[in-house]
């Protein structure tokens, strides 16, 4: 049995031990600087609230597990948690109206919750004072933790089984054979092991610095107290009950609060951002309680304090009287950080986890370390996720930092990144800039997401009668009908698509076809020239990518992936006679596409570009008038047309020359909104969302690019031979109403019971409605009415056979 040491007896590292012991990996040793379980980190003044809903499905999965767990733990002191319900409140329309989506989202994820008007919110907590609200959203199971009892419980539990606690042992190193870990080094000695896990929580970057792993996340203060007796609160409970009323968040002025028996605790984001320097920090906590502590500042608590009793008008001239700054972690994307360490293996991190999601973070890692996969999706709180530039110290500092002040903003699914513009940019920006590109940001990229300059083209079909959506200002914002316009274009004439941040690799070497064969389902052991779509699965046969992979020669093929996680997979399965490297930053790429596509582009190119002459998902080395290209008979956006890929330098002659050349054509440059339209009518996925992990081939209805037929096994093929019939299927929905809009993740109704939930959405210009992907009970098939919940107005709309447009790929193969 393998040997384990967690650092930190956190409600991170107790919660593990339990995990893992109760798989029966029983040698686990959880060593902790502090006494325990009161140790001094984040854990031990958490006040403990628990929101489940969350827009991540899996944060959300994570909350309802810790929910489960923490409500069946027995403590000597009482409860580990108590589901007094919690209760949001809305104090301008903008909140009222994402309230609404919440609701949504809570329907979507499985947490009970129902809106309530003014006078159910005092009901529910006759402390506040209703004038100033609009509704709230109450959600009954939602509750406190006292984290301190849930890791004491889980921990005695873990002891039961045959965990050891190491209170008072500081970790100094981490010691590995230069191959992988072997130990931790401590003020009381090496402490063998064969796995180390790192939950040492805002303390953990510099740990994994230790053995070269960045850890974005920032150590911030933020502030929490206790008032005095409230005059009101007397008798209504005791120090076992501990609180009644729900605990309560107030978004619109960053406040939340819950009661300790008479008094109140009130926990504020209302102040400035502060990142605390951790080399420093033993010196401006000494003194304090705990080394997760600095001194109060009341300066920062002054607009909390105002908020606060205007909302709670019992809290009169009360104040408070035991606050201080608490310590715990931010990250540049608001999700934890779990995984273990590529370059040293056994060294794994479970960081940045609140009390919220830690039952379900530390489920996951356990399931991970020990099955290999765990059993829901973790993408998003992959160790892996980040770019290299979201690495940096700056980047991770101001996105961070940006997370804290956002932290309780109503946030559109759509918003991108205000500060940290401009990282990185394809050659053609400075003419993305001439015709007017508003920008998204992605992976650090700049990405057209419609053109300014095609207004007129959007004039043109109001003109010919073809009409745009009337959308509501929330699907609006971070849209504009022009994106209508770029896409009946296309569909209509010929665009042209920066394509640049797909991110692409290079593997090379005399072991690459074999190592693609057994990395993904297709068969891309063919001919040089050829192009497949292929998926990655992991072990159980969960969905981790889909990707093209052409071959450019006989030992060299081109693969066009989704994420960084992407290059990470492949990197730990990389043989020794195989090269992978991420081409992306050093080479660009234009979509041409549409119907004219070949009368751009075959003037300029001395290969024969016929029908037959450079047929279908091929691929070729040629020239474009001067400039070397490789062009990939390929099209996200379901048009005739190539991907033409060259090296940067040559970038803005080849955008000129395109331009140029298309002129007579009446080319356009098209932007991502567009783009995410057009696919998403040709019935193509998108990893992340569409399907993750969580889903099998058959479930998101993928499973033509599976050959499990072909000569050699593969990644996941095992678990696909086991496989039941998917329960959950992706369906195309076409809504009813030509305004109907949504983003995603709306919850989906089949005779009147939520049944599913929307992944993505677009508006089709060729169908002239909002087309969306949703995860659907098989049973519910083509022509059948569903019902979405868009903050809380209802749509309807039927379920359509796929994919929407061109099912005969006429478009595409001519
Ligand atoms: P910790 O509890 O900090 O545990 C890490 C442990 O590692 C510590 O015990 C530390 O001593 C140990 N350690 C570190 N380095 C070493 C080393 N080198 N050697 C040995 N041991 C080491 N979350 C919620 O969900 N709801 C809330 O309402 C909430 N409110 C909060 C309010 C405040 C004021 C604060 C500060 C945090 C709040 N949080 C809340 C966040 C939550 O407290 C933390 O996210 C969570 O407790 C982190 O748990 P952890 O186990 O990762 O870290
Ligand atoms: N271009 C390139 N690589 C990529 C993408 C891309 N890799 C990541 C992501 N996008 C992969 N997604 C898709 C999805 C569908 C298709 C291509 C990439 C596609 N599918 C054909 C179909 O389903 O009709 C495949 C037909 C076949 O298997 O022959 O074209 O945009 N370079």
């Amino acid at each position: 049995m393998p040997k384990i040491v967690v650092i930190g007896a956190g409600i991170v590292g107790t919660s593990l031990a339990d995990e893992l012991t109760m798989r029966g990996w029983t040698d686990v040793t959880v060593v902790d600087r502090g006494p325990l379980f009161a140790t001094g980190g984040s854990t031990s003044h958490a006040p403990g609230l628990v929101f489940q809903t969350n827009p991540s499905k899996t944060m959300t999965a994570f909350a309802k597990y810790t929910v489960e767990k923490f409500g069946s733990l027995q403590h000597p002191q009482g409860w580990a948690f108590n589901p007094v319900g919690g209760l949001e409140l809305a104090t301008t329309p903008e909140r009222w109206a994402d309230l609404h989506r919440k609701a949504g989202l809570a329907q979507a994820w499985g947490i009970d919750g129902r809106l309530v008007s003014p006078a159910e919110c005092v009901a529910l907590h006759p402390l506040i004072d209703s004038d100033h609200i609009l509704g709230g959203f109450h959600t009954p199971a939602d509750g406190l933790a006292k984290a301190l009892r849930a890791a004491e419980a889980q921990a005695r539990r873990a002891q039961a089984r045959g965990a050891t606690f190491r209170p008072r042992t500081e970790v100094l190193g981490i010691v590995d054979n230069g191959r992988r870990v072997t130990g931790v080094s401590t003020d009381d000695g090496v402490i063998d092991a064969d796995i180390v896990v790192c939950a040492a929580g805002f303390w953990g970057a510099q740990l994994a610095s230790q053995v070269g792993l960045v850890l974005p996340l920032v150590p911030m203060a933020h502030q929490y107290g206790r008032t005095g007796q409230i005059e009101a609160l007397v008798g209504r409970n005791n120090e076992l009950t501990e609180a009644g009323l729900p605990i309560l968040r107030h978004q619109d002025r960053d406040l939340y609060f819950r009661e300790h028996v008479d008094r109140l605790g009130i926990g504020s984001y209302s102040h400035r951002p502060m990142p605390v320097d951790i080399s420093t920090l033993s010196a401006e906590t000494a003194g304090e309680p705990m080394p997760s502590m600095l001194p109060f500042t009341e300066e920062d608590f002054a607009p909390a304090w105002a908020a606060a009793t205007e909302l709670i008008p019992a809290l009169g001239d009360s104040k408070l009287d035991e606050a201080f700054n608490g310590i715990f972690s931010f990250t540049p994307d608001g999700f934890s950080i779990i995984g273990e360490h590529r370059e040293l293996p056994g060294f794994w991190v479970a960081e940045a986890v609140w009390v919220t999601h830690s039952a379900g973070v530390a489920r996951a890692t356990a399931e991970w370390i020990i099955d290999g996969t765990p059993s829901i999706d973790t993408h998003e709180c992959d160790l892996y996720r980040f770019e290299e530039v979201a690495r940096s110290p700056s980047y991770i500092m101001q996105t961070s930092s940006q997370a804290f002040v956002e932290v309780y903003d109503v946030i559109h699914p759509h918003q991108y990144r205000g500060e940290l513009r401009g990282l990185r940019t394809s050659p053609f920006h400075a003419r993305h800039i001439e015709a007017g590109a508003f920008f998204y940001e992605g992976g650090g990229w700049e990405r057209p997401a419609w053109y300014q300059v095609n207004d007129e083209l959007t004039q043109r079909l109001v003109a010919d009668g073809l009409g745009l959506p009337e959308r509501d200002e929330w699907s609006s914002k971070f849209w504009s009908p022009i994106s209508v316009a770029e896409a009946r274009w296309t569909r209509e004439r010929v665009a042209m698509y920066d394509m640049t941040p797909l991110t692409r690799y290079e593997v090379s070497g005399p072991g690459a076809a074999a190592f693609l064969q057994r990395m993904t389902t297709n068969n891309v052991d063919k001919s040089v020239g050829s192009v497949t779509y292929a998926l990655l699965l992991d072990e159980t046969g969960g969905i981790r990518s889909d990707l093209t992979v052409a071959r450019l020669g006989t030992e060299t093929f081109q693969v066009g992936a989704n994420s960084p996680m992407d290059f990470d997979w492949l990197s730990r399965h990389l043989p020794g006679d195989v090269m992978l490297r991420d081409v992306t930053g050093g080479t660009c790429c234009i979509g041409v596409w549409g119907p004219s596509a070949r009368d751009v582009v075959a003037p300029l190119c001395p290969d024969d570009l016929s029908h037959n002459g450079f047929r279908y998902f091929r691929v070729l080395r040629t020239y474009l008038d001067a400039i070397p290209v490789t062009m990939m008979r390929v099209s996200y956006v379901g048009e005739l047309g190539w991907e033409i890929y060259t090296s940067a330098e040559y970038g803005a002659a080849l955008w000129d020359l395109l331009a140029q050349a298309g002129r007579a054509h009446g080319i356009i440059p098209a932007g991502r909104i567009a783009f995410n339209s057009l696919r998403i009518e040709k019935g193509y996925r998108s990893w992340g969302t569409d399907m993750t992990a969580e889903h099998q081939p058959a479930a998101a209805g993928i499973d033509f690019a599976v050959r499990m037929d072909k000569a050699s096994d593969f990644v996941g093929k095992a678990a696909l031979c086991k496989a039941p019939t998917p329960a959950a299927m992706l369906r195309s929905i076409v809504f009813d109403d030509p305004n109907a809009a949504v983003l995603g993740k709306e919850p989906v109704f089949v005779d009147d019971r939520c049944a599913g939930y929307v992944t993505s959405a677009g508006y089709s210009a060729t169908v002239g409605r909002t087309i969306a992907y949703a995860y659907l009970p098989a049973s519910v098939t083509v022509g059948d009415a569903v019902t979405v919940d868009y903050r809380g107005e209802k749509f309807t709309a039927v379920v359509h056979a796929e994919p929407v447009v061109d099912p005969e790929m006429a478009r595409i193969k001519r």
